[in-house]
C-alpha cells in the first residue's frame, strides 16, 4: 500500500498525451461553467434515511474507472514541489496557471474520513469503520497511529480530526467520533487514551455532520447533523444540525451569537464541510434531503433553513445558500476545503468540496463578496466516492476515496488518497 502511482489528472485517462486533456478540460469547463451558470443540488448520505437511496449508482458510461498510471513515472518533484525555489508561479496567485496532475498519494485504505496535517508534513487520517489513525506521507507510506474507542453505525463512526492549533507546543489532536450514546469531540496526544472535549451530540446511524476544523480565531468549529430527528435544527437548544462554536476546551466562546451557547448557525441538516476564506470567512458544505445540496456562506447566529427550507427560500429569515446542486445524486457534499496560498495560482481563493454520490470534486470560484462566479468538477467517473479534500503544506490538494464506506464500488487499491499538484515539467 506504501508506493505512489502517478497518473495524469485526465490526460492518461482518456488516451491522449498527457497535458492535452488537461487543457482541454480546463478550458472547455471554464468556458461551460462559466457560460451556464445554474445550481443543481445534492445530499451525500441517505436521502431516505437508513434505505439505500444513497447508494451509489456507477455514473453515467461504466460508472467508475480506476485511475489509469502514467506511463512514465512522473518525476520526483512531483511530489514535493519546490514552492520555496523554481516557481514564483507557482507561489503567488498573480502568476500565470500551472498545468494540475493527479497522482495516487496512497491506497488500500478503508473508508478514511479525517484527514489533517502535522508540521512535519505528514498526514494524519482516520477512518470510520475501524478506528484507525494512520500516519500518510507524501511518498505513501501509511503506518497504523493508535485504535480510538469510535463506535456508531452507518455514517457514524470515526469521523473528523483536527489539531490544536498550538500543536506545537501542546501535542493535542481533536477528534470526533461516535460511541452508543452521543457524538462527541475528544483530544489526546499520540498514543495516548482520549479525554472528552464535548459530549452530548445526538447520534443516529446517519447524518452525523462530524467535520471539525479550527477556524482563524482559534476556536474549534464542529458541524453536527440532525441525527434524523428534524426538530432539532431550528432548535438553538440542539446541538444536532448545527456549526458549533467552541474553545480548545470544549467550553462556550464568550462572544458566540447566542449567550452561554455552543451554537454558532442553525437550521442546518448535515454538514460535514468547514472552509475559511482567506478574509477568515467561514463556508459550510451540506447534505441536502432530497432537492437540494448547499454551499453556505456562514455567520453567526444564521438560520440556514432546515427543516422548512431545502435550497433556496427565499424568506428573510433564512440565509440562501450561494451554491445548490440538484437531485442530491449530483452532488452529496461531504469535506470542503478553500485553497489559500497554495501552489495553483488559478485556484487561488476558491472553494473545493469532495462529493460522495456526485463521485466528483467541484470547484467554485468565488468574488471578493463570496458569490459563486464559475464552477468546475473534477474526477467524475475516475476516483468513485470522495470524502474529503484538504489543503496539503506543500499548496497541493489532498483528496480522500470512499469507495469502501459501504456505499461505493471499490477497486482494489481503494481506498485512495488523490493528489492534484502541480504537474512538474
Ligand atoms: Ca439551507
Amino acid at each position: 500500500m506504501a508506493h505512489r502511482h502517478p497518473v495524469s489528472v485526465a490526460g492518461e485517462l482518456a488516451g491522449p498525451g498527457l497535458w492535452f486533456w488537461t487543457g482541454i478540460l480546463f478550458v472547455l469547463i471554464v468556458g461551460l461553467l462559466a457560460g451556464c451558470g445554474q445550481d443543481q443540488g445534492s445530499s451525500e448520505e441517505p436521502a431516505n434515511p437508513g434505505g439505500s437511496g444513497d447508494q451509489t449508482e456507477p455514473q453515467g458510461s461504466g460508472g467508475q474507472t480506476e485511475l489509469t498510471e502514467s506511463g512514465t513515472p512522473a518525476p520526483e518533484e512531483t511530489g514535493r514541489p519546490d514552492l520555496e525555489g523554481t516557481s514564483s508561479e507557482a507561489t503567488s496567485a498573480q502568476a500565470g496557471p500551472v498545468r494540475v496532475q493527479t497522482s495516487v498519494v496512497a491506497s488500500g485504505l478503508e473508508a478514511p474520513w479525517g484527514l489533517a496535517f502535522l508540521p512535519s508534513g505528514e498526514a494524519l487520517v482516520t477512518e470510520r469503520d475501524s478506528g484507525r489513525l494512520l500516519s500518510v506521507d507524501s511518498s505513501g507510506n501509511v503506518e497504523e497511529l493508535q485504535t480510538l474507542p469510535a463506535a456508531g453505525r452507518g455514517e457514524g463512526g470515526l469521523l473528523g480530526i483536527a489539531l490544536s492549533p498550538d500543536y506545537g507546543t501542546d501535542g493535542l489532536i481533536y477528534a470526533y467520533y461516535s460511541t452508543n450514546e452521543d457524538n462527541r469531540v475528544v483530544r489526546f496526544r499520540l498514543g495516548e487514551s482520549p479525554e472528552p472535549v464535548f459530549t452530548g451530540i445526538p447520534v443516529n446511524s446517519y447524518h452525523n455532520g462530524g467535520r471539525i476544523a479550527f477556524g482563524p480565531d482559534g476556536m474549534l468549529y464542529v458541524g453536527t447533523g440532525d441525527a434524523g430527528d428534524t426538530s432539532t435544527s431550528q432548535n438553538t437548544n440542539s446541538v444536532a444540525g448545527k456549526i458549533l462554536r467552541l474553545t480548545p476546551e470544549g467550553r462556550v466562546p464568550q462572544d458566540n451569537p447566542f449567550p452561554n451557547n455552543p451554537v454558532y448557525s442553525y437550521g442546518h441538516r448535515n454538514v460535514q464541510g468547514l472552509a475559511w476564506d482567506a478574509g477568515g470567512q467561514l463556508y459550510a458544505s451540506e447534505f441536502g434531503q432530497d432537492v437540494y445540496d448547499e454551499v453556505n456562506r456562514i455567520e453567526p447566529g444564521g438560520n440556514y433553513g432546515w427543516p422548512e427550507v431545502e435550497g433556496e427560500g427565499g424568506e428573510p429569515r433564512y440565509a440562501d445558500p450561494i451554491a445548490t446542486w440538484s437531485p442530491t445524486s449530483e452532488a452529496s457534499p461531504s469535506g470542503a476545503e478553500i485553497l489559500v496560498e497554495g501552489a495553483i495560482p488559478q485556484w487561488e481563493g476558491d472553494f473545493f468540496m469532495a462529493g460522495l454520490r456526485g463521485q466528483r470534486l467541484f470547484r467554485l470560484d468565488l468574488d471578493e463578496r463570496g458569490n459563486v462566479v464559475e464552477r468546475e468538477e473534477f474526477l467524475q467517473g475516475e476516483a468513485g466516492r470522495l470524502r474529503h479534500v484538504e489543503q496539503a503544506p506543500d499548496g497541493s490538494l489532498w483528496v480522500l476515496t470512499n469507495n469502501r464506506d459501504g456505499r461505493g464500488n471499490p477497486v482494489p487499491d481503494d481506498d485512495r488518497i488523490l493528489r492534484l499538484g502541480p504537474a512538474s515539467g
